[in-house]
């Protein structure tokens, strides 16, 4: 092992991903709370994970499910109290995990005090906490497209100014350039570190300095005329210096996790946050597997993904941060669920086995695994009925949109691919009423399916998705070689298979995956000990079923013999 290589809990721990809203309901009104998370804190336990991040929990008027924080030091009234909170803590610190926040810090809520005595007036003491600017001939400052709405801007009446809000207009963008901005941040961070939190999840972290004089994008306009610019707001200089400036008054002296979120970070500007020099995050997440089955106008333009595609993303990002640090995901709650985007739901024995086949595919790669609630036992995709069963901001104002120019059907169609609340309704606890998830009406429909994918089902197969994911962690952490072990790329031209090998110390593992619903043939034979399969039945050695995934492990001797033997 490379002796620059430092060994860390939060490299060696898996992380579970909780959306606390559709976790575990534990009064009745329909929407799960932190109480509820406390009283499924063995469930957690059990699956191996040495880490929760919580989506936010923060008082919010919830315009972005909690991502619009009025109130950074106070709980969100639906998910409980502060007290509700310390026991949460506790009771995650008690069973040897960690806490890790989600910190929003981008944007706030419009409702935060910042912002509504910001908008009073132009020489209010916070007018500078936000990005106020004068129109151009009496219509937006540039021509940047939002997320979330067609332009960034919004007009002020109060004030004849225009608020920048790269995400929806209840969240305007927060002026990092003001110092006392950043100041009053790194105060706020430093109070939940007090309180205990092993760390925070930042949210868009990479987009918090824009671009000096606010350029016009350039590129294709949107069809109401707006151009999507990350080339002035994602990754711009100033923002190393904000991290650098957030680790010396944050982190410095504590033993905390620091993870950042950065949309269209290329895996070099990735590095650049990760580097151990300057260490300003300790990992970021990649979007580019994310975004393999996206058109060139976006999310919403579906294409199909492809294996050459995924294996030179999984490349380029495993060697690139070789000297820093991965995330491996394939889901969370921005995300469809993975089982049917690169999974197959043909039989209940295909979803199974894929479920598990995409587990070992991502989280034997070198990084730390981050799970979102409802992977481990292979939940799906939803049927929703119509768009009165969505509840998302994103998916509503596309389909908005898109009706207008009479597309409603095509986004539709969309938004059941790719729309947030498919990751997003009640985590399927069991096949009785609302998946045991609440006693009331959940605010966000139950995947029917509940009947046969649910955790309690899951825990009298053998044979489940849930078994499976806690062996696979377990595996992984007990293994040197899969925490620290270099990986390669191997089966590179195959059309069905992924496959790759982690080294270390004279010991190999063979990660083989067949990505597809045939019967694939591997190039050569692998051999070693299979130590996990996600299937029963006869092996044949250089044959795997499909979205049949093994692993194998020999020592180097054996794998030279291998390779020498091939000539
Ligand atoms: O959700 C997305 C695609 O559907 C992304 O474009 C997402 O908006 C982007 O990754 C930023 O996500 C984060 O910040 C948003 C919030 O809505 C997301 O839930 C959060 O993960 C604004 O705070
Ligand atoms: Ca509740």
């Amino acid at each position: 092992m490379d002796a620059a290589i430092e060994k860390a809990w939060w490299k060696e721990c898996a992380v579970y991903q909780i959306y606390p809203r559709s976790f575990f309901d534990s009064n009745g009104d329909g929407v799960g709370d932190l109480a509820g998370i406390t009283q499924k804190l063995d469930y957690i336990a059990s699956l191996g994970v040495g880490a929760v991040w919580l989506n936010p929990v923060y008082d919010s008027p919830n315009d972005d499910m909690g991502y619009d924080i009025r109130n950074y030091e106070a709980i969100m009234q639906e998910f409980g109290t502060m007290a509700d909170f310390d026991a949460l803590l506790n009771g995650l610190h008690a069973r040897g995990m960690r806490l890790i926040m989600d910190l929003v810090v981008n944007h706030s809520s419009d409702e935060h005090a910042w912002f509504v005595e910001s908008r009073k007036s132009k020489d209010n003491r916070y007018r500078d906490f936000y990005i106020w600017r004068d129109g151009k001939d009496g219509a937006e400052p540039n021509n940047w497209a939002s997320f979330f709405t067609p332009s960034a801007w919004k007009y002020d009446a109060k004030t004849d100014q225009w608020y920048l809000h790269l995400f929806s207009e209840k969240q305007p963008d927060l002026n990092w350039r003001n110092p006392a901005v950043r100041a009053e941040v790194y105060a706020m961070m430093n109070r939940w570190f007090d309180r205990g939190v092993d760390g925070f999840r930042m949210d868009v972290i990479n987009l918090i300095a824009k671009a000096e004089g606010l350029p016009d994008g350039a590129g294709s306009p949107s069809p109401e005329g707006y151009v999507f610019a990350p080339a002035h707001f994602a990754d711009q200089p100033p923002v190393h210096d904000y991290l650098r400036e957030m680790r010396r008054a944050c982190f410095d002296g504590r033993d905390c996790m620091c993870v950042g979120e950065t949309p269209f970070s290329s895996s070099a500007t990735a590095f650049s946050y990760v580097d151990p020099v300057h260490r300003e995050l300790d990992m970021v997440f990649s979007f580019d597997l994310m975004d393999i089955d996206s058109g060139k106008s976006g999310k919403w333009e579906i294409v199909p993904w492809n294996l050459d595609r995924m294996k030179s993303i999984i490349e380029d990002w495993q060697t690139a941060l070789t000297d820093g640090w991965n995330i491996l995901f394939c889901s969370n709650h921005d995300q469809p669920r993975p089982v049917s985007r690169f999974g197959s739901l043909k039989s209940e024995a295909l979803r199974v086995r894929s479920a598990k086949m995409l587990g070992v595919a991502m989280h034997l790669l070198r990084g730390t695994p981050f799970l979102y609630q409802g992977e481990e036992l292979g939940m799906t995709n939803v049927p929703f009925r119509d768009i009165f069963d969505i509840r998302d901001l994103e998916s509503l104002n596309f389909y908005r949109l898109a009706a207008a120019r009479g597309e409603a059907e095509a986004a539709w169609q969309a938004i059941l691919h790719k729309g947030r609340d498919n990751a997003r309704v009640p985590m399927q606890w069991s096949a009785e009423q609302n998946a045991s998830f609440t006693t009331g009406t959940p605010w966000l429909m139950v995947n029917p399916n509940h009947d046969v994918i649910n955790v309690e089902a899951a825990e009298h197969d053998p044979d489940s998705v849930l078994h499976f994911y806690r062996k696979l962690l377990r595996l992984r952490a007990d293994s040197r070689t899969l925490l620290y072990g270099d990986f390669r790329l191997i089966e590179r031209e195959h059309a069905q298979v992924f496959a790759y090998t982690r080294m270390l110390e004279g010991k190999t593992c063979i990660i083989l995956c067949n990505m597809s619903e045939k019967t694939a043939r591997l190039t050569e034979q692998r051999g070693g000990e299979c130590i996990l399969r996600n299937m029963n039945g006869a092996m044949q050695a250089n044959l795997l079923e499909p979205f049949e995934a093994r692993v194998l492990v020999s020592d180097d001797a054996d794998f030279d013999k291998q390779r020498s033997e091939r000539g």
